[in-house]
Order: structure tokens, then sequence, then C-alpha cells
């Protein structure tokens, strides 16, 4: 302790960290990664890396996006007004669930930046699918799944004309529009399914953060809202800037949505318009039959999370000191008795605050987001005091707050957004270390920060463990899940899966029957990878032939992965044991490519290679 300058408070840190070697992790977390557009796997307690799942953004070492057909189509899934997106903005990771519980078996994301959500199968860590309407141009408000991951939501935030039309701004309230989309999901299928899923119109104020209702609020999503004031900016054109337009009035509104009875509505012959090949729940409808109300928020909050019960509804204050609760039951009660205040400038019912709360707690400077655990307490991240405030749901009273470096955004408690969280463990998750790290230029990274919530050895106090620095984009939320959930593959067997399909492929090559076939313009390459060679290792084509290589691997071992790069072409795959993939491309330059493997798969790893010749044109 004396030679590392070590307190005794981080002794004890670093005894309920240290993770010996080959002791495995008590919990997962999914962390969002951010601009880099993949999803980060984290082990708990012990803070490691596990692994990163390209999501929205090719990634190399998978062989995600590099060649490999498969892969190229669920990116392709993410094309936005037909161009290609390869990056995204990830915000919020939503494990699918059952009955309200984390089940381990898929994981949805968002983009923020271009409106997609993808998903992630959780028995080999793969994207299957990222999909986009055209309908809204942002969102925020997403991923968040109903209890039995029936739908996962998806809430624009920058309001614009649906559908991709154009209206100029100055017809800002009559053309813009917001929507939340419920994206059906197939768990038999393992996919959105586009024609099953809905969306309902909105006004055009900015749609934040959504949660989906459970148990006794089961059925229901909460939304919030900034810039009810509908500013548009326009700093350049006499117009206050955004952020001042938009921070005038002292409430916002929360949105209260019955997406059970909203289903219902879309499933229903003429009650839905289609634009952009999405049905849309118009808001005169919406309306009509009673599926959104309002009820004021106090100003321009962040965060909303429904308490594990589902009977409160935690609003994060931004610009307010105080967490607001509202309740489930006092909110039905007004609607049934059609208790209204007011109506907004499109006709949406708004419930009388007071009368829809619980009450308010203070907590401090900057409120966002709430998470909770298995005593009745929630966990506030307060954004501008950079710290985390505990405090009792059903008393509403503030119990101690702990610091974090710096600028707390999200934070995720262990098995926190489900009915029955575990307490134990919550990871802060910070922008920006300032001071933490030694450094590495302008950019600093972001810090995850391992809090323990037991207080074990710290007189029952909240304690700080451990810092992680990630430096691949900010993450913003995570969901965190008992380890024991997860059943992943070690192998695909039968050999011969195609990982995005997860069915065998027609193409699967067998040893022993590995071939080159000509039909018409392509050359067929039927082609198998074992330890220490691809049989064809070599392969002649002439320029300008269409190539397809069917390409399976033999092994059966979990520790038998190999890689296929061919040099000069983009293409990079990555082949696990059992996997089958294809890769096309059109041989347009002559020359002689070498073909290896990228993983040091044996002793003779480097001679696990070929050649790729293609033969000039006209060549005789
Ligand atoms: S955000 S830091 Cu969830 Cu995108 Cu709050
Ligand atoms: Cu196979 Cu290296």
């Amino acid at each position: 302790m004396k030679e590392r300058s070590l307190s005794e408070a981080d002794v004890v840190a670093a005894l309920k960290t240290y993770t010996p070697t080959g002791r495995k992790d008590e919990y997962y977390i999914f962390a969002s990664g951010g601009h880099g557009g993949n999803l980060i796997v984290v082990g708990v307690p012990s803070m490691r890396i596990l692994k990163y799942i390209g999501v929205f953004t090719p990634e190399p070492w998978q062989g995600y996006g590099y060649g490999d057909d498969g892969t190229r189509e669920v990116l392709a899934g993410g094309r936005v007004h037909g161009r290609d997106i390869t990056w995204g903005d990830m915000h919020h990771p939503a494990l699918s669930e059952t009955n309200g519980q984390y089940d381990g078996e898929f994981i949805f994301v968002n983009d923020k930046a271009n409106p997609r959500v993808a998903v992630v199968n959780l028995k080999d860590f793969e994207t299957e699918q990222i999909i986009t309407s055209n309908l809204i141009e942002s969102e925020h408000g997403a991923t968040f799944v109903t209890p039995n991951t029936d739908y996962v939501i998806e809430t624009s935030q920058y309001p614009a004309p649906l559908g991709g039309e154009y209206a100029d701004i100055k017809e800002y309230n009559d053309k813009y529009r917001g929507a939340m989309i419920f994206w059906r999901f197939d768990r038999a299928k393992r996919r959105i399914v586009k024609d099953e899923s809905f969306a309902i119109e909105l006004p055009p104020y900015m749609q934040d953060l959504a949660d989906a209702g459970k148990l006794t609020s089961d059925g229901w999503a909460f939304c919030n809202s900034i810039n009810t004031e509908r500013a548009t900016g326009g700093n350049l054109e006499g117009q206050p800037p955004l952020e001042s337009g938009s921070t005038q009035n002292d409430m916002d509104y929360f949105h209260v949505i019955n997406w059970k009875k909203a289903a219902e509505v879309a499933k229903t012959a003429g009650k839905t318009k289609m634009i952009a090949g999405m049905k849309v729940i118009t808001l005169d409808t919406a309306i009509s039959e009673g599926l959104l109300h309002f009820i004021p928020e106090p100003k321009s909050p962040h965060g909303v999370d429904v308490t594990p019960d589902g009977e409160d509804i935690v609003v994060g204050g931004k610009l307010d000191t105080h967490a607001t609760v509202y309740n489930f039951k006092k909110i039905q009660a007004l609607i049934e008795a059609k208790k209204y205040e007011a109506k907004d400038p499109y006709g949406v019912p708004i419930l009388p605050y007071q009368d829809a709360i619980r009450g308010q707690v203070e907590l401090g400077l900057g409120p966002l987001h709430t998470q909770f655990d298995d005593k009745g307490f929630a966990y506030t991240s307060l954004f501008i005091e950079t710290k985390v405030a505990k405090w009792n749901v059903k008393e509403l009273k503030l119990v101690e707050k702990i610091s974090t470096h710096y600028n707390i955004g999200h934070l995720v408690a262990a098995e926190g957004d489900t009915v029955s969280p575990d307490g134990k463990y919550l990871v802060a998750m910070n922008k920006w270390a300032l001071d933490r790290f030694a450094p590495v230029g302008p950019l600093l990274p972001q810090n995850f920060q391992l809090i323990d919530l037991d207080g074990s050895g710290n007189g029952g106090k909240m304690q700080l463990l451990y810092d992680m620095p990630l430096p691949l984009g900010e993450p913003h939320n995570a969901q965190m899940i008992k380890a024991d959930k997860l059943k992943p593959w070690d192998i695909y067997k039968p050999v011969g899966m195609d990982p995005t399909t997860k069915e065998h492929s027609p193409n699967t090559v067998e040893g022993g029957k590995e071939r080159i076939e000509r039909k018409g313009d392509t050359v067929h390459v039927y082609m198998t990878a074992i330890r220490s060679h691809f049989t064809p290792d070599i392969i002649r084509v002439k320029q300008g032939d269409k190539v397809q290589i069917h390409l399976t691997s033999l092994e059966q071992a979990h520790d038998a992965t190999h890689g296929f790069a061919l040099d000069s072409h983009n293409i990079n795959i990555s082949l696990e044991p059992g996997e089958h993939s294809d890769i096309s491309f059109v041989a347009d330059k002559a020359g002689v490519f070498p073909m290896y493997c990228t993983e040091f798969c044996s002793a003779l790893h480097l001679e696990m290679a070929g050649y790729f010749l293609v033969e000039p044109k006209g060549k005789k």
C-alpha cells in the first residue's frame, strides 16, 4: 500500500474488482459505442472489455461489411433515402425482455443521426438486421422494448416533414412533425417486421427519451419533450438561437401513449395513413381515439424511467433541480374522468400536472437519468453537479450522493431496467475524462466508473471502485445483465451455417467437394478452410469475371477461427468454426493477388495462403 500510495479504501476497491485470470465476470454490460456506431461488451466487476460488435459501422476484425454478402446485406438494410451510411450515433441499447426480465436473447440499438434500429443476436453476438423507415429524419427515444419485446420503440427527436418531404422551416408549425414508431419484433423470425409495425404522428416538439410501461403500466409508453416553444433557431435570420428559443417555457409536455390500444387502431382498416411505406396513425386519429395525452413537465427535462413495479414514472429535470415522480394510477384516473386543464395547439388534451404527480424530490443540479435497485432506492445522474444521487422512491427522500468524474450522463445498474433489479453495481457513464488518465491529446476518452451499491466495507455508503476509459465514441446508455442469463454458442453447428440467416447455407461446401465452376460470366469457387489450408489455394479467373467465393469452415473446435483476406479488393472475412460465408465481387483488375488467413490459427498459419490470379483480358 505504501509503495503504491494506496489508501485503505483503494485496497477495498481493488479487492472488490480484482478478477484473477480464468475467473469470469458476474455481469455483462452492453454499452452503446456512440459515434463509433458499434456495441461494446464489458465484464463487471472487472471492467474488462470483452468484445466490440459491429452494428452500424463496418468492423474489419469480424469481417463485418468487408466483402461478406450476408453482413453487406445487413448494412444495406440501413440505407437512408437510398444512401449507404457507414456510421451511426448509437445511444440506447435495450435487451430483449420476457415478462419484464432480461432474457439474454437479443439486444436492440438505435442510431440517433440516421434514424435506424438494429437487432443483435446474443447467440453469436452478431448483428442480424438493420431497419429504417425514412419516415423521420432523426431520433433519440430509442430503443426501448415493451415487457415481452412485442415492440421496439423508436421516437423522433428533431421534427421534420414526415417521409422525407420538403417544407421551408417557416412552415414548421404546420408541416413539421415528430413520430413514435412501434417496430414489431417477431422473436421466432428474429426480425423486426415492417408490415406489422406502425407509427403515431406527434406535434413538432422535440421528443426526447422514452420508456415502456411495465406490470401496472404495461401497455403504455412515456416520452419527454423539449422545445414545446417550437423554436426553430435562425440566428442569422433575426431569430434567437435554438438553445434560448427552446427554453422559454417553465413547462414542457410529458407524453402518455396507450400503445396497446394504438396497436389495435393500427390494425383497423382506414385508421392509418401510409407514409414512406409505414403505417401512421395521424395526430387527429391519435387524439380522437384517446391514444395520446400530455402532462406538463418542468423545464426541458431529459430522462424518463419507469419504476420496477410500473407504478411511477421518474422524469429527470435537467434544467430543474428535481426528479418529478408521475403516478400511473393517478394518470389513469384523470384520463378516465377526461379531466383536462387545456389542449395544446394541435388539440392534444393536457392533464393537470398537480393531480398527475406523486411528488418531487430535490436532487441537485442537472438530474438526467434514473436507475433502480432491489431495495426501493433510485439512483439519478446529476450532469451539472457530476454526482449520482441515491434517493428513496417511496418517501421521495434524498439519501446520499457520490461524486463522478466527470459530467455523468446515463448510469446503469445491474438488471436496472427490469421488474426486479439486482442492486449491487452501478456504472456511471461519464463524458470527457478530464484528468483521470495519461494524456492522449485534445480529444478526451470517456470514463465508465464502477460504483458499489452495497456499501460493504464502506459504512453502507456507495463506493467508487474502478475507472475505465472508453476511447471509441461517446457511449450513452448501457444495459447490465447477469452473465449466466446468456447462453452464447461456441461454434456454428452443424458445419455450414450462415450467421446472418442462422440457417444451413445452400452453398455450403463439403470437404472433398471443393471445386471451381464457371456459369456464364460468373466463376463460382467452392472453397473450404481447415487448419492450415484453403482448398482450392489457387484460383484462376479472367479480367472482368464476376467471382463468387463460397467459403465454408470445416472446423468444429472453439479455438479455430480463420480469416480470409484478398489483397487490393477490400475483402476481409472472419470465419468462425463451422461458419459459411459467400463473397461476391468483380475481378476488374488483372494481376496476381495473394490471399491468406488473417488469424494466427496454427503453427502453419503463415502458410495458410494461396493465389488469386486474374488473367488480363484478351490473353490467349
Ligand atoms: S442521452 S446523457 Cu440518453 Cu442520448 Cu442522456
Ligand atoms: Cu487459418 Cu491462420
